[in-house]
């Protein structure tokens, strides 16, 4: 069994698995080969022979315990006949919504769209590089699909005004991607993902009050799933304020936390699995420095099943010799 499941699912301890959010990626020169050749972001998620190659590109380098697959949590909206592009220099940029044709959507279709992604899956499962480490898939949580297909771009600046003004379409929206999430991740796992990870990168943009019904009630919905299909899922509520009251309404197999969170504080109130937490950032500092913070989890979460990553994606500018080091360092504790 690989050390992700043997710390999810039979609780171990002490054995520090790792990887990294958004380990294939812009800080590898590897990558940004391909990438300058391929300028269509969306072409190059659907392309299952460059997918599978740069989900393996940091297994090649580093000693991790788990391979991520190449895509997008807006492969979705995609699939669903939405407009997406990746703009340099500004991120996604989404077309807007037809309400008839997202009435019209089938299963099918949705699943042809998506099936380099499943094809690539199944080539980076079948790979030597991923024997005995697990396969993991992703998809975006309902509430922050709804916030890019909404807001049809990043809300890191903010949400457009009436955001929440056409309650018609946000109910359509939320139970078509109920539907669409379901499919594609029971689609990834029919072709080898070990392991789902559910990213609500933007749960941290809701208060307290507005969390039980965008957030809680769909996530748990997908998680319920996920566990009927028997593989473990990781949830990552990035900015939340309570990490404690979603792993008690959501219980997922492990939580993922974010940079902002006190990891004592976790190590405190939580006793499922735990998975990051390292301020992405720490990779830019000089080593001495970097080993101090590296420890710190470490030592936080010695005696608590916990899977080294970072508290978000791991930074473009980052020295992939410095990943390196993380890696060896995790690997020797
Ligand atoms: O070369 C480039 O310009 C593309 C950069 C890039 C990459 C490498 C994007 C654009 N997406 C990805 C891959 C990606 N995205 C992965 C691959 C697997 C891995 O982790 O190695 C994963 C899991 C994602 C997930 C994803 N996409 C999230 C959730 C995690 C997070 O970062 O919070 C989100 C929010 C996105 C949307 C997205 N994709 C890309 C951008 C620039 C953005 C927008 C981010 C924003 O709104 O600020």
């Amino acid at each position: 069994m690989s050390g992700i499941k043997e710390v999810i699912i039979n609780k171990k301890t002490n054995i520090n698995p790792i990887w990294i959010m958004r380990q294939a990626g812009r800080y590898l020169p590897e990558f940004r080969e391909i990438r300058k050749k391929n300028t269509d972001f969306i072409k190059l998620c659907l392309n299952k022979d460059l997918s599978a190659e740069i989900t393996l590109q940091p297994l090649k380098r580093f000693e991790l315990d788990a391979a991520i697959i190449f895509s997008d949590i807006l492969m979705v909206p995609y699939g669903l006949n939405q407009k997406v592009e990746f703009k340099k220099n500004f991120g996604p940029l989404l077309g807007n919504l037809n309400i008839n044709e997202l009435e019209n959507l089938d299963e099918q279709s949705f699943t042809k769209k998506l099936n380099p992604i499943y094809q690539a899956i199944d080539l980076v499962k079948k790979d030597k590089l991923t024997d005995n480490k697990s396969t993991i898939g992703f998809v975006g949580a309902p509430w922050t699909l709804l916030v890019y297909m909404i807001n049809k771009q990043s809300p890191k600046k903010k949400l457009i005004d009436n955001f929440y003004q056409d309650t018609f379409l946000i109910k359509k929206i939320l139970s078509i991607l109920e539907k669409y999430i379901k499919i594609h991740i029971k689609n990834q796992i029919d072709n080898g993902a070990e392991v789902i990870q559910i990213f609500d990168s933007w749960a941290g943009l809701l208060d307290a009050k507005n969390l039980p019904h965008f957030v809680y009630n769909p996530t748990i919905i997908l998680v319920e799933y996920v566990k009927s299909l028997n593989v473990p899922v990781i949830c990552f509520p990035r900015g939340i304020k309570d990490y404690k009251t979603y792993c008690e309404i959501i219980k997922p197999d492990a939580i993922c936390i974010d940079y902002e969170t006190n990891p004592v504080e976790i190590r405190k109130s939580i006793k499922l699995p735990v998975q990051g937490g390292m301020d992405p950032k720490t990779l830019l500092l000089e080593k001495d420095d970097l080993k101090k913070e590296i420890k710190k989890y470490l030592d936080i979460f010695k005696d608590h099943p916990y899977i080294f990553n970072l508290g978000h994606g791991v930074l473009p500018e980052t020295d992939p010799n410095k990943m390196d080091y993380l890696v060896k360092l995790v690997k020797d504790y």
